[in-house]
């Protein structure tokens, strides 16, 4: 990353977990490549001292996004599964912050924002708690959780920035969609 990070920021990895990389049940293509780049991005976090933060999705074994119940996707990152994990490759640290998400049966979010750190807090709260007001956002799926939490971020104040080679999409044509809102909406693309 060539940014440079200050006091303020906060790394926001998406859901880079097995189910989501290739081999995975949602496996994205290439998903896997995002993780030495966002390993950079956790060494420099640590080192500037600013917050880091992993959202995963955190399914319950019938939830209604699954083609079994009438969803559009195969069951994938079901809580406390192998397939839910985070990644063994990435090197989240022990001061990570992990948000869970899409944890009600009857409800889709793809966003960040819909969802709560282990002690229930929202990423809303957290993040004024941190007095974060600049997110650097990469990880999986660009189309689906990315633009999302990117989006929402926007919404909530934040200035958002993402690393286009730290995501990666499900598909090429709802992947440049993404981008295309994305940037509509005020997100600025960095390397
Ligand atoms: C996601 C599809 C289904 C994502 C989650 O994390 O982008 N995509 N559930
Ligand atoms: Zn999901």
């Amino acid at each position: 990353m060539t940014l440079k990070l200050q006091p303020g920021d906060a790394l926001l990895i998406v859901d880079i977990q097995n189910d989501f990389l290739p081999g995975g049940s949602l496996g994205v293509h290439e998903g896997d490549q995002v993780i030495p780049l966002i390993n950079d991005d956790i060494k420099a976090a640590l080192a500037a001292n600013i917050p880091i933060i992993a959202s995963r999705d955190w399914h319950p074994a019938n939830h209604i996004s699954f083609i079994p119940q009438g969803g559009r996707w195969p069951p994938h990152c079901v809580q406390n599964t192998a397939g839910a994990a985070f990644n063994e490759a990435l090197n989240l640290p022990e001061s990570a912050i992990v948000i869970n998400k899409a944890f009600k049966a009857d409800a889709e979010s793809y966003s960040a924002w819909s969802g709560e750190t282990e002690t229930g807090k929202s990423l809303h709260d957290l993040l004024k708690e941190l007095g974060v007001k600049r997110l650097i956002i990469g990880g999986l799926a660009l189309d689906y959780c990315v633009k999302a939490t990117s989006l929402d971020a926007v919404t909530n104040g934040m200035i958002v920035l993402v690393q286009l080679q730290s995501t990666r999409a499900i598909s090429p044509e709802t992947g440049q969609e993404a981008i295309d809102a994305m940037r509509a909406a005020g997100v600025e693309f960095i390397k």
